[in-house]
C-alpha cells in the first residue's frame, strides 16, 4: 500500500497519544488483560500505553477473548489489579496528602477528574478528589499545560477504611476528556486504606495535622 507524505505525516499524532499517571505508579499490561480484554486490546495499550479508549471497543469486539465484564474497558481503559505488581499497591489513610504526577504527551482540552471509583459498581465513591470542568490540557504541546494539571496534590478522604480495606476493591482513576478529540483517558493507580494507628512500618505518610 502506498501513502503519500502528507498521510503519513497525518498518522503520527493519532499513533502517538496522550497521557497516564506517572506517579504513584499506575496499572500497566500483562497476562490478566490479555486473558480478559484479549490479545488486541494489551497490544494497543502495550504499543502506546497513554492512549484512548475509544478505539477499544473495536478491537476487543474482534477478539474472541473479549469477557466485557471482566475486562470493563471504561474503567482503568480494562487494565486489571491482577497485572499491577503488588510494589505499585500504595497504602493510605484518611487525610493523607498525595502527590500526582501525570505524564501528558498531547494535549486536548476538554474536562477531566480525579476520583476514588469501587471497581465492583463502577461508580464513583464520595467526591471527586479533583475536577477540572474545562479548560484541562490546553494548547499543541506538553509544555503548553499549565503544571497544576499534571503536577497536584490530592487528600485520602475520610471514611473509606472499610470499603477500600482490600486493594482492589477500589482505585485512584485519572479521567480526562478531550472534547474537539472526543478521545477518553483514563490511569488507574491501586491502594488500600489502612486504619489511623494501624499502619506502623509505613513511611513516607504526610499529614497536614
Ligand atoms: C508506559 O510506557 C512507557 C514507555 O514505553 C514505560 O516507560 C512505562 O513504564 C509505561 N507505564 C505503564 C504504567 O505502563
Ligand atoms: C468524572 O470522571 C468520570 C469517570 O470516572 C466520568 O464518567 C465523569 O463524566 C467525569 N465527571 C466530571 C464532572 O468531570
Ligand atoms: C503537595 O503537598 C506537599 C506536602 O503538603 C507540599 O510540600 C507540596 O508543595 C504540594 N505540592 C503541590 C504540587 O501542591
Ligand atoms: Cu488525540
Amino acid at each position: 500500500m502506498l501513502f503519500t507524505t502528507a498521510a503519513l505525516v497525518a498518522l503520527i499524532p493519532l499513533a502517538a497519544s496522550h497521557g497516564l499517571i506517572t506517579t504513584p505508579p499506575s496499572r500497566p499490561t500483562g497476562p490478566a488483560i490479555i486473558a480478559n480484554c484479549g490479545a488486541k486490546v494489551e497490544q494497543d495499550i502495550r504499543l502506546d500505553n497513554t492512549s484512548h479508549v475509544e478505539g477499544l471497543p473495536e478491537l476487543a469486539a474482534k477478539d474472541s477473548a473479549y469477557n466485557a465484564a471482566k475486562c470493563n474497558l471504561w474503567l482503568c481503559k480494562g487494565l486489571q489489579f491482577a497485572d499491577n505488581p503488588t510494589a505499585n499497591t500504595q497504602t493510605w489513610q484518611a487525610g493523607q496528602v498525595v502527590p500526582i504526577k501525570i505524564w501528558l504527551r498531547i494535549p486536548h482540552e476538554g474536562s477531566a477528574n480525579v476520583s476514588i471509583v469501587d471497581t465492583k459498581s463502577n461508580k464513583i465513591v464520595g467526591d471527586m478528589l479533583k475536577v477540572w470542568a474545562k479548560g484541562y490540557a490546553p494548547g499543541k504541546k506538553e509544555s503548553d499545560v499549565p503544571l497544576d494539571q499534571t503536577q497536584f496534590n490530592v487528600t485520602v478522604p475520610e471514611g473509606l477504611e472499610d470499603k477500600c480495606a482490600t486493594a482492589g476493591d477500589c482505585v485512584l482513576q485519572w479521567w480526562w476528556y478531550g472534547t474537539a478529540a472526543k478521545q477518553t483517558y483514563e490511569s488507574c493507580v491501586d491502594f488500600k486504606i489502612a486504619k489511623k494507628g494501624m499502619a506502623e512500618g509505613s513511611t513516607a505518610r504526610v499529614f497536614k495535622a
